[in-house]
């Protein structure tokens, strides 16, 4: 038996279920990039929203690269649990919210026609950093990539983010042009002016014509979106079993804490997301600045030096005293160039961070977060080097943290075991790695040369000499003591 319309009303009383204006609403939003994290943020969110006051807002969720969300969805109607871990215990409650699952490059002409149907009134978006193919900095399309590259010559065959996107407003445009919310809910600064200019730019290209509707009818909103949620582990499944007394193949994990803060600038309708707890905002900037730099920054600087210590997952990671020292060191240096956020105290927002990565029951592994450094990194710690360096302030724990991410690229553990580099710049770190293989020097100051990622940074000294050291320490010593001496030399 599987977990679908027919088996909710079986569920365990524990289990708390979607409410029947869940499961029988229309589809108002169409969400590219049905991952985990959407599974667990924004639908749940959603489905709160439409139990409590209704609405047409089912989910139609959009898989861009592999069916395999849709092949888990799409026999459950949708339906699946979310497996809230914490040290009190788990807490299961199915989501209904998700009323269709597509499969784009299967399902494209369905993609389009979701998109740009009237009753679709919000486009949602969580499709990681990498997903956008874009120089964020620049707020360009990277043209030369593949998948923009064809998406540009058979527009009618789209497989990139922005492909798919620009295609389905371009049917919206034709078919009368209702005004539309595209909602970016990527970690990326601003990532609602991101999305707006690479959606501008891409359909210069192909649809100028479409501009002035675009500018008018179509807001891109900007939103920090956070919570944990480390990937569904095999064991989840046969405790989803155990929970539901039916099979769940899309079960997902998370931490109890969610935030979802939208800048307040839509085109036309939205669910009462304002009565579930999400905070809507005249400026976003703050917000996502905060949860970028405390939150992002010091997960990525626990991923590659915990990673490197030997340890699994996060909470192993910060559980050792030396790891939290330095985590708070980043912290600091981050916070100094925050704003202040209305509402929030940013000790209390640290400390309560400490204790979130402190969870046991989440087993968010490293490696997970490790993944598209070059993707992650400019936003998480570059952004504060150069903010802080400008200012004539040290950079010492955002040194450490860059100094163990070129150490992780190195390719080898401290016990010569090779780690697998999952990156869009992994061959030509790869590359890299061969050339330099004796020399840590040399291998840190071809890293920090890669424009993509450090531009002008990495080769101004004042940055990359206390980097440099760093990684020579690392080789050296191993993470484990320099983090420790670290500590050590900052007090
Ligand atoms: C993590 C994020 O994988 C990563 O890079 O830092 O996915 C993080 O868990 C979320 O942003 C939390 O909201």
């Amino acid at each position: 038996m599987r977990l679908n319309l027919q088996s909710l009303s079986s569920l365990p009383a524990t289990v708390e279920r979607p409410n029947a204006a869940v499961t029988s609403a229309g589809v108002g939003i169409v969400h590219l990039g049905i991952g985990a994290f959407h599974r667990a943020h924004q639908a749940v969110y959603t489905d709160d929203a439409m139990a409590l006051s209704g609405g047409d807002w089912g989910i139609c969720g959009v898989s861009l690269k592999s069916p395999t969300v849709r092949d888990q969805l799409a026999p459950q109607d949708g339906l699946y649990s979310v497996r809230t871990v914490s040290r009190a215990g788990d807490a299961w409650r199915a989501v209904g919210a998700v009323r269709e699952v597509l499969f784009a490059p299967a399902q494209l002409r369905e993609v389009i026609a979701r998109i740009a149907r009237a009753e679709t009134q919000i486009v949602s978006l969580t499709v990681t950093e990498k997903g956008y193919c874009a120089n964020v900095g620049k707020r360009e399309p990277l043209w030369d990539h593949p998948d923009i590259a064809n998406d540009l010559a058979h527009a009618d065959a789209p497989v990139s983010v922005l492909g798919v996107l620009v295609a389905g407003l371009h049917e919206r445009y034709r078919k009368r042009g209702a005004p539309l919310t595209v909602l970016c809910c990527d970690n990326l600064p601003e990532n609602g002016a991101v999305l707006e200019a690479l959606v501008h730019r891409f359909s210069e290209r192909l649809y100028p014509q479409m501009l002035p509707w675009l500018r008018e009818s179509v807001r891109f909103p900007s939103a920090m979106v956070d919570r944990i949620v480390p990937a569904t582990k095999a064991g989840d499944l046969d405790d989803a079993k155990a929970a539901l007394g039916v099979e769940d193949h899309g079960v997902v994990r998370a931490e109890p804490f969610g935030q979802w803060v939208i800048e307040d600038r839509f085109a036309a309708a939205r669910p009462a997301w304002d009565r579930v707890g999400v905070q809507f905002v005249a400026d976003v900037k703050p917000f996502e600045k905060m949860k970028l730099r405390l939150l992002n920054g010091s997960h990525s600087l626990m991923a590659y030096l915990g990673y490197l210590a030997g340890y699994e997952t996060i909470a192993e990671t910060i559980s050792d005293p030396a790891f939290e020292h330095a985590v708070r060191g980043l912290m600091r240096e981050a916070e100094s160039t925050l704003d202040p956020v209305p509402g929030t105290d940013l000790a209390v927002y640290q400390t309560q961070l400490i204790e979130r990565f402190g969870n046991p029951a989440n087993g968010h592994r490293c490696a997970q977060i490790a993944m598209d450094g070059s993707q992650k990194i400019p936003q998480r710690w570059l952004a504060v080097a150069r903010e802080r360096m400008a200012a004539g302030q040290g950079i010492d724990a955002i040194a450490l943290a860059i100094a163990g991410w070129i150490r992780y690229l190195y390719g080898k553990d401290e016990l010569d075991q090779p780690i697998t580099i999952a990156d869009p710049l992994a061959g030509e770190f790869a590359a890299i790695a061969a050339k330099y293989s004796y020399d840590a020097l040399s291998f840190a100051d071809a890293v920090l040369r890669v424009e993509a990622v450090f531009g002008e940074l990495g080769r101004t000294p004042a940055f990359a000499a206390p980097v440099k050291r760093l990684v020579s320490q690392l080789f050296r010593d191993g993470a484990q003591a320099t983090v420790a001496d670290f500590g050590a030399r900052s007090g």
